[in-house]
């Protein structure tokens, strides 16, 4: 599978977003994924900051009251045909956009904002996975620091057996030592430090 190393940042861009928003439905809202709130003269406003945060997928909106309406921005939708989060409110009303994070993409701790690229989501993989939906770990600093050359010093979680059954665990990984290769700092169920280095391929120190 070919790596991304762009899925590895944060962006602050939103122009390449594109959303679908369906429906809206009278007399709803859902309650308990709030994370923005703003006062907004129209629903469209409402619609543009669902629109500009990419972890905004749906919003509950208030009655218009002297030129303004609440505009709640949740950080997820409904449910599907089978489950509904949606609860009864009188005046108000609930707008998602189809979102296409409902099936959790993506792996290992990644964070799913709906929206971008041709699969309608992109995946803000945990630091130390990587590809389109965080499917690939690195086996070690060295691994990681050649899938990202650019790492630096500090927490990564890496899988020494790849798909292999041992789980996935976090790591110290000093990138300046050997040349800027990649050192595995081993840091869990040990008091004292050791290090583990010219550790490829995988597996040679469990
Ligand atoms: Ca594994």
């Amino acid at each position: 599978m070919r790596l991304q190393d762009k899925v590895y940042g944060f962006f602050t861009a939103f122009g390449n977003r594109i959303i679908t928003f369906k429906e809206p439905m009278p007399n709803k809202v859902l309650k308990g994924y709030v994370i923005g709130r703003e006062r907004v003269p129209n629903e469209g406003s409402c619609r543009v900051n669902c629109y500009l945060n990419p972890d905004y997928v749906s919003i509950n909106m208030g009655p218009l009251i002297e030129g303004e309406l609440t505009c709640e921005l949740n950080a997820a939708t409904s449910g599907n045909e089978y489950f509904s989060r949606l609860e009864y409110q009188k005046d108000h009303t609930y707008l998602e956009i189809e979102n296409s994070c409902n099936n959790r993409p993506c792996l290992n701790g990644g964070t799913c904002q709906a929206g971008f690229t041709k699969t309608g989501f992109r995946c803000q993989c945990s630091i130390g996975s990587f590809g389109k939906q965080c499917e690939t770990i690195a086996k070690s600093c060295s691994h990681l620091k050649e899938l990202k050359p650019g790492a630096e010093s500090g927490t990564y979680i890496i899988d020494p057996d790849g798909y292999g059954p041992q789980l996935p665990f976090n790591v110290t990984c000093n990138m300046t030592d050997k040349n800027g290769v990649g050192v595995t700092v081993i840091s869990h169920d040990s008091e004292n430090r050791t290090l583990v280095d010219g550790c490829d391929p995988a597996g040679c120190y469990s």
